[in-house]
C-alpha cells in the first residue's frame, strides 16, 4: 500500500535507500555548482496561483493530446539513461506504469534494456531517444531498430554533444555494472534486495542498446572520457535534416532554450520542441526552464508543440507551466524515484501522485478542463513575460 507515499519527496527518500549510491547520485545531481539544477525548482517558488470559489468544480478533465496522442495528462516520461539500473529491468517497469497510466514512454539510447528488450516484453509502440554518435553508420542503424520497433516518435537530444561534469559520478566511478571495489562491496552490501533482483531476476547490466557498437561499453571506466569518445560534437543543424529525413516520422528535439534556436528547429521540421536544461546536469548557471518558456512560446508556439522539462517535482509546478504555454511535462527524476522505491508500482504512484495534484490545483483555481487554463490563473506580475516580441 502506497497511500502513505504522499509526495515526490517520500519516493525520493525510499529511492535514495535501495538504490546504490552511485546510481542514485548519477540521479540526483546537477553538474558544476548546480546553480541551473537548483534554480529549476527554485524559480517556480515566486509564481503564484489566484484562487477561484464558488464555481462547478466537478467532473474535471487534464485530458489533452501530444503529438495527435490522447493522453491523460500533459505529460511524458523521459528518456533517463542508466534507468535500469535503479531496478532490474527498470526501463521495461518505467514503459508498463506510463502507458497503463496513460501516457508515452521515451527510452533513452543509454538505456540497460534494449529497443528490442522492450519489444520482446511486450510493450505498446513508445518513443525513442537519439544521441548521435560519431560513428554516423550506427546513428542509421539505431533509427532502422527503432524503425522496426515501431517507435511513434524520435527524440533528438540537442544539448548533449560534450558532458556537463558532474562531481559525483567522477568520486563514485559510476559504471555499470559496478566495480568490484572495497567502497562499492560495503555500498552495495547493504542493499541485498536490490542485488538479488538483478541476480535472480534480469541479468542485463550494461547498455544494450549500443552493445557491440560503442567501444569498451562495459569498461566505462570514466564517464566524461568515455562521451567524449564515443559523442559527436560536430553535430548540427544539417543533421537534423538529414535524422528527420531517414527517421520519415515525428521528430522531437530536446534542449532548446533561447527563441532563436527555436526558430530554427521549427524551420528544420521539429513536430515538438522540449524546453530542457536537461534537468541541471549540462550547462550549468544558465536560466531554469521556466523562465526560458514564454519567450519560446511566444516565438513558436503557433507553429509547434513546446513541451518543458526540468526541475518538475510537483503537479502545482507542471499546472504553472501549462499556464505559460507548455503543452507538455516531461518528468525525469520523479517517476525514476519513484521505480528506484517500489518498481512498476512505484512508478505509478509517482504518477498518480503529480496528476492529483495538477487536477486539484486546477479546481482551485476554478477549472473544470484543462484545454480552458491559460496564464490567467496566475497572478499578473508573479510570473516571468516573454522579453521580447
Ligand atoms: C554514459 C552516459 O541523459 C545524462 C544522460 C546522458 C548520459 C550520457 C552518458 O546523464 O544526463
Amino acid at each position: 500500500d502506497l497511500t502513505k507515499m504522499t509526495n515526490i519527496e517520500d519516493l525520493r527518500v525510499v529511492c535514495k535507500r535501495n538504490v546504490p549510491k552511485m546510481f542514485y547520485e548519477y540521479v540526483d545531481t546537477g553538474s558544476w555548482t548546480q546553480s541551473t539544477y537548483r534554480e529549476n525548482v527554485s524559480d517556480f517558488s515566486p509564481i503564484k496561483f489566484k484562487q477561484k470559489i464558488l464555481v462547478d468544480m466537478d467532473n474535471r478533465t487534464l485530458e489533452t493530446t501530444l503529438l495527435g496522442q490522447k493522453v491523460k495528462f500533459p505529460a511524458m516520461t523521459a528518456p533517463v539513461g542508466f534507468m535500469g539500473m535503479m531496478w532490474a529491468d527498470g526501463e521495461i517497469h518505467m514503459a508498463k506504469a506510463a502507458q497503463k497510466f496513460g501516457i508515452p514512454f521515451t527510452l533513452s539510447t543509454m538505456s540497460i534494456c534494449s529497443i528490442e528488450d522492450l519489444v520482446e516484453a511486450g510493450v505498446e509502440p513508445f518513443w525513442f531517444q537519439l544521441y548521435v554518435m560519431r560513428d554516423r553508420e550506427f546513428m542509421k542503424d539505431l533509427i532502422r531498430r527503432a524503425k522496426e520497433a515501431k517507435c511513434s516518435a524520435l527524440m533528438v537530444t540537442v544539448d548533449l554533444q560534450v558532458l556537463g561534469n558532474r562531481h559525483r559520478d567522477i568520486k563514485n566511478g559510476l559504471s555499470t555494472p559496478p566495480k568490484f571495489t572495497i567502497p562499492n562491496m560495503i555500498n552495495l552490501s547493504t542493499k541485498i534486495p536490490w542485488g538479488l533482483r538483478y541476480i535472480f531476476g534480469s541479468r542485463r547490466w550494461t547498455f544494450r542498446n549500443i552493445a557491440g557498437h560503442a567501444k569498451n561499453v562495459s569498461d566505462l571506466s570514466s564517464l566524461s572520457s568515455w562521451t567524449k569518445e564515443q559523442f559527436d560534437p560536430s553535430l548540427s543543424w544539417k543533421d537534423i535534416a538529414e535524422i528527420k529525413e531517414l527517421w520519415g516520422g515525428p521528430i522531437i528535439l530536446k534542449g532548446i532554450m533561447t527563441p532563436e534556436d527555436a526558430q530554427e528547429a521549427v524551420k528544420y521540421g521539429a513536430d515538438a520542441i522540449i524546453v530542457s536544461n536537461h534537468g541541471g546536469r549540462q550547462m550549468d548557471d544558465t536560466i531554469s526552464s521556466i523562465k526560458a518558456l514564454p519567450d519560446i512560446v511566444s516565438a513558436v508556439g503557433s507553429q509547434t508543440e513546446v513541451w518543458i522539462d526540468s526541475g518538475f517535482y510537483t503537479g502545482q509546478n507542471m499546472l504553472k507551466a501549462w499556464a505559460l504555454g507548455a503543452k507538455g511535462i516531461m518528468l525525469g527524476r520523479a517517476p525514476v524515484y519513484g521505480l528506484g522505491a517500489y518498481g512498476e508500482e512505484g512508478v505509478t504512484r509517482a504518477l498518480q501522485i503529480l496528476y492529483d495534484e495538477m487536477d486539484t490545483t486546477m479546481a482551485f483555481s476554478g477549472h473544470r478542463n484543462i484545454q480552458d487554463v491559460d496564464k490567467s490563473i496566475l497572478v499578473e506580475g508573479t510570473y516571468p513575460l516573454p522579453t521580447r516580441k
